[in-house]
């Protein structure tokens, strides 16, 4: 098989490159590990920035999230027993963001994907790259018993932190910094109307609580954990008591409990590789970054690496020049490390770090200052909604 760019994963990256390039008639080929429908069971992230749902509609695929998609103009914060609602629209000149799920926008791709002209191979196993450091790089994998290859101009590396593009780069060359937290988020997903219009960020002495929402009659909610919790080790009714004791009592009581469609706890983690491009092989999302979700940035970023990494391709293939594409990586790092500081901050400053009561005060006395001043509102606002 032979294709301009073969990408390698079929997550929000993947999906949005490869849709952008199809539009663009540019040749390309997905190559996923696992089936649509393992695809379509991860329950992930829900909140995106306006570049990320512009990047949608460019793509085609903005019509259901357009229809169901719950666009929102402010975030709550409850800490010492108050709410403070930050109101980003007004703070940031009118930016919002949109409330969809993760799920739903990669059904949306793979649909649009579907009915065009390009493919996807699942269930494609022992995936490797080889040759990026040339100008004719290539991919062999295997898919019922069978070897595989795909030759190519650029392999997009799209296939997440686990994935086989980063490790493809040689260790000499990459740079990795990571922070693993020592706490991760026990979530649930589930059809009962949500707790409150918009989301809900609260900061409590047992550790951090998230109020957020797929729709408004099924529900989204995070509780800290500690990093070795086991899901196995909470019940429904465990859930829905902790989650109603980290929040304040006019809030805890309008929770209104469900059966769990979905339970999982997910670690918390920032990492990053630089560079995120290496010859004729490129990475985004989360192949190259990661970002603990208290800032909602992860699919966002992601969605900003497809959408510079397509402008790259397009100005190769549509105007012979390859400058754009010799600068992705840098460009690309200035703004995956400002949302790496923000998530690490919001992180920082919501969670259980610790027992000390001194680390408490001090969050306190953080978000006291911050509430409290149109600068430190602003801050937030500007972050939450997405930096230009
Ligand atoms: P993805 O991981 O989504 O997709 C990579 C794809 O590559 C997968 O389909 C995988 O099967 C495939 N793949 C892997 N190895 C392969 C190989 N060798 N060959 C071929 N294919 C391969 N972000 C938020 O903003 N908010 C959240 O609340 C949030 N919650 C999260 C919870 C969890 C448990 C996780 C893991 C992430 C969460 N994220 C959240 C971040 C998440 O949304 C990611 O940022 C987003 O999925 C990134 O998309 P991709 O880069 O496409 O990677
Ligand atoms: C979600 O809706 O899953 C969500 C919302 C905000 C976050 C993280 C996750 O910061």
């Amino acid at each position: 098989m032979k294709t301009q760019v073969a990408i390698i994963g079929s997550g929000p990256a993947g999906l949005l490159l490869g849709q952008l390039l199809s539009k663009a008639g540019i040749d390309n080929i997905i190559i996923e590990a696992q089936d649509k429908e393992y695809i379509l069971g991860r329950i992930r992230a829900g909140v995106l920035e306006h570049v990320t749902t512009d990047l949608l509609r460019q793509a085609g695929a903005g019509e259901r999230m357009d229809k169901e998609g719950l666009v929102h103009q402010g975030f709550n914060l409850y800490f010492n027993n108050r709410c403070e609602r930050i109101d980003f629209c007004k703070l940031t000149g009118g930016k919002t963001v949109t409330v969809y799920g993760q799920t739903e926008l990669t059904k949306d791709l793979m649909d649009v994907r579907e009915a065009g002209t390009y493919q996807t191979i699942y269930h494609a196993k022992n995936v490797e790259l080889h040759d990026v450091t040339t100008n004719t790089p290539f991919v062999t994998y295997q898919k019922n018993g069978e070897q595989h290859r795909v030759d190519c101009d650029f392999i997009a590396g799209c296939d997440g932190f686990h994935g086989v593009s980063r490790p493809t780069i040689p260790p000499e060359i990459r740079n990795e910094y990571e922070y693993a937290y020592p706490f991760g988020w026990l979530g649930i997903l589930a059809d009962v109307p949500p707790v409150d219009e918009e989301v809900v960020y609260g900061h409590h002495e047992d550790g951090f609580v998230l109020c957020s929402m797929r729709s408004k009659t099924r529900s989204r909610y995070y509780v800290q954990v500690p990093i070795d919790e086991k899901v196995e080790d909470w019940s429904e009714e465990r859930f829905w008591n902790e989650l109603k004791h980290r929040l304040p009592d006019e809030l805890a009581e309008k929770v209104v409990t469900g059966p769990a469609l979905e339970m999982s706890i997910a670690p918390l983690r920032s990492f990053v590789c630089e560079p995120m491009q290496h010859g004729s092989l490129f990475l985004a999302g989360d192949s190259a970054h990661i970002v603990p979700p208290t800032g909602a940035k992860g699919l966002n970023l992601a969605a900003g690496d497809a959408k510079r990494l397509f402008e790259g391709f397009e100005q190769f293939y549509l105007h012979n020049s390859r400058a754009s594409l010799n600068n992705y990586s840098p460009e690309c790092l200035d703004r995956v490390w400002k949302a790496e500081r923000f998530s690490w901050w919001m992180t920082s400053l919501f969670h259980k770090l610790d027992d000390n009561p001194f680390s408490r005060k001090i969050q306190q006395a953080e978000l006291e200052y911050l509430t409290g001043s149109e600068a430190g509102k602003t801050t937030i606002a500007e972050n939450f909604v997405g930096l230009d």
